[in-house]
């Protein structure tokens, strides 16, 4: 009734933003992603017949409210699809620093799922494990596999068929991510507000939604034929579309800060002298910049010479899913 599972966080390169069903996380669109190998949790679930209530400890502290709920709401599922009534000690430990803008939720929900339903005696494939990770983070479910992967939103308001898929492996492209962390205070919408309120009000959005079957075609197939330039303008062109929705919103808003801006300028400048180099960013402020390994020393100098950034770090593509 024990299991230990560690899960990598992930980078969208062709976003998830808007969601069709809330309460099961059903998406609006296909998202494509690449797990990273700095950022990951590991979780220890134990699920335990003497226990009358669950408890999450998340870096060696007793986690309460929103963060204790979300974890019991999503042990609920895998007590139902079990049909077993045990409650569980879940130990978390996140090696995603929060400021390096990395959502600690792709790894938390894909290692929680995971090590869940291997303690509670589920034997899932990949899919239907990542068919559970949905419903406790949309990103998540990408997280299940190393590599690139695309989530497929699916067709059904059952969400059956909504889950991610692998694409190409870790080793199968050493293309790198650096996060260019900046000095801001914490963003004022989140990201499930924010999306709620793109979709219901903003009158870009239905223009996002046409323009992401060209995109996954496009990215993929730069993907298949290793072309970092095809790859790296399809994420950014991506990044920006999904950005503009939030300005078009009722009322207004941007995640971006003005060293957001500073840190686009400077990749575009490094772009215009040939070096190849692209960018892409989440619901926050800090900018998610990637480049081939052949340009790490000189990029990683030029964008910590910039004011306002206060810390980069480096990834290369991780892995999916390992049980300890
Ligand atoms: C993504 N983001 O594809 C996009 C890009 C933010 C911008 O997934 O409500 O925390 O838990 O399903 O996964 C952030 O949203 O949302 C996100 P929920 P999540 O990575």
């Amino acid at each position: 009734m024990k299991a230990t599972a560690k899960a990598h966080t992930n980078i969208a390169l062709i976003k998830y933003w808007g969601k069709r069903n809330e309460a099961i996380i059903l998406p609006t669109n296909n998202s494509l992603s690449l797990t990273l190998d700095g950022y990951y949790t590991t979780t220890t679930v134990e699920f335990d017949e003497s226990l009358s209530q669950d408890q999450f400890i998340l870096d060696e502290q007793i986690a309460s409210g929103e963060q204790y709920n979300r974890v019991t709401a999503f042990l609920d599922i895998i007590r139902q699809m079990a049909g077993k009534q045990l409650f569980a000690n879940v130990t978390s430990v996140n090696e995603v620093p929060t400021a390096a803008g990395f959502a600690s939720s792709a790894s938390g929900f894909a290692a929680l799922a995971a090590a869940g339903s291997k303690a509670i005696g589920l034997h899932l494939s990949e899919k239907e494990l990542s068919r559970l990770t949905r419903r406790g983070s949309g990103s998540a479910c990408r997280s299940i596999y190393g590599g690139f992967a695309e989530w497929e939103m699916g067709m059904r308001e059952d969400g059956e068929d909504s889950y991610a898929i692998p694409i190409a492996p870790a080793n199968y492209w050493d293309i790198r991510v650096a996060a260019v962390v900046l000095s801001a205070t914490k963003k004022s919408v989140s990201s499930r507000a924010g999306m709620r309120r793109t979709v219901e009000t903003s009158p870009f959005f239905q223009g996002w939604l046409d323009s992401i079957s060209y995109d996954l075609a496009e990215i993929k197939q730069g993907i298949k034929a290793r072309d970092f330039q095809q790859v790296g303008e399809i994420a950014e062109a991506n990044c920006m579309k999904m950005h503009a929705t939030t300005l078009g919103a009722k009322p207004p808003f941007t995640y971006w800060h003005d060293t957001t801006l500073v840190v686009m300028q400077k990749v575009w400048e490094m772009r215009s002298q040939g070096i190849p180099v692209y960018f892409t960013i989440d619901a926050g402020p800090n900018v998610k910049v990637l480049y081939l390994p052949e340009h790490e020393a000189y990029i990683e100098q030029t964008l910590g010479e910039l004011q306002g950034v206060t810390d980069i770090r480096l990834s290369k593509p991780g892995q999916g899913i390992t049980y300890i």
